[in-house]
């Protein structure tokens, strides 16, 4: 019965993959269109994705109720690194076009666009963003320069920097004054060099900040120094141990408090809650990643999808560039 469940579920992912990539490869499709110079083949091709749009959009509805049910039946919805839909599609042909696609999960990282919520700074993720910034032994003041680019004023805080100081630099440049578009701006800040950049990607992401308190984590993805900034409670070791080697499985945040390694640090409900206000189990945000062969030449697309509470996902936008580092 595990086994049909769990191969239900591999189809439905993959249908929804091979969906999406569907509706990816018709906006693309669009895109060649405005872009003007169009050759016979391509209106040719252009007509053919059209079809192929009305065709999907009715197909991921179809999917989406699939998914919704796959989840009902599931019991508790949880995601780990270890999921089907992970594994993405090879080589499937669709009419004329071959198309490859993928699916990486954002909410692996922090996201510091969290650090300001509705033009208030976000104490509980300001705190998270200072213990991670402490174990991976970086300057604290990189939180504040983060938060003096997003906030609307131009008063910087003790280790910040506002305009006054981007318009002197060569070139100049200003602060954003909103949060962050792409995960590459946060190269542009002050202080921050190419060196501590790279170190500090692998840890943060820039996410829209649609809820009043933040995106979550997930910590079944979260790498051990993301783990340990959950809670000064956490030791290195603890961190190594909830991780295991990228192959957690919690199905709650319950299973995660009581976790062998950390069921008497984190036995407290008042530490448990400062958790759960961070974290959860789930995967909402992902990069879609299509490749598309037609007549000879490939394309590329990407989308950041934003998943819905009962597992179905949605376009928040469309990118021709990846939206990873
Ligand atoms: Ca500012
Ligand atoms: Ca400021």
């Amino acid at each position: 019965m595990v086994m049909r469940l769990g191969n239900q579920k591999n189809r439905g992912m993959a249908l929804l993959m091979a969906l999406v990539m569907v509706a990816i490869a018709s906006s693309l499709a669009a895109y060649i269109w405005y872009e003007s110079q169009l050759s016979i083949a391509r209106i040719h091709n252009v007509k053919q994705s059209y079809q192929a749009k009305h065709y999907s959009q009715g197909l991921l509805l179809w999917a989406s109720d699939i998914l919704r049910e796959d989840y009902n039946q599931d019991g508790p919805q949880y995601d780990s690194n270890t999921d089907p839909w992970l594994q993405g599609i090879q080589g499937m042909p669709v009419e004329d076009a071959i198309l490859s696609g993928s699916l990486t999960s954002l909410d692996n990282k922090f996201n510091v666009n969290n650090l300001v919520i509705k033009g208030v700074v976000s104490e509980a993720h300001l705190q998270y963003f200072r213990r991670l910034l402490s174990t991976l032994e970086m300057d604290l003041a990189i939180a504040d320069k983060i938060i003096d680019w997003i906030d609307a004023d131009q008063i910087p805080l003790p280790g910040g920097a506002e305009d006054f100081i981007y318009m002197a630099k060569t070139p100049a440049y200003k602060t954003g004054s909103k949060h962050f578009q792409h995960i590459r701006e946060l190269a542009l800040l002050d202080g921050l060099s190419p060196e501590d950049y790279q170190k500090l990607i692998p840890y943060v992401t820039v996410l829209p900040v649609f809820d009043a308190n933040g995106t979550k984590m997930n910590v079944n993805t979260l790498s051990p120094p993301l783990l340990k900034a959950l809670h000064l409670a956490i030791a290195n070791e603890m961190a190594l141990q909830l991780n295991q080697n990228n192959a957690a499985n919690f199905q709650s945040m319950n299973d995660f408090f009581q976790h062998k390694s950390v069921q008497y640090a984190l036995f407290d409900t008042s530490i448990q809650n400062e958790i759960r206000d961070l974290a959860d189990v789930q995967t909402r945000w992902l990069q879609a990643e299509a490749t598309i062969q037609m007549e000879g030449q490939v394309f590329q697309m990407y989308a950041l999808l934003k998943r819905n509470i009962t597992g179905d996902a949605r376009v928040i936008y469309r990118s021709l560039t990846p939206l990873l580092p």
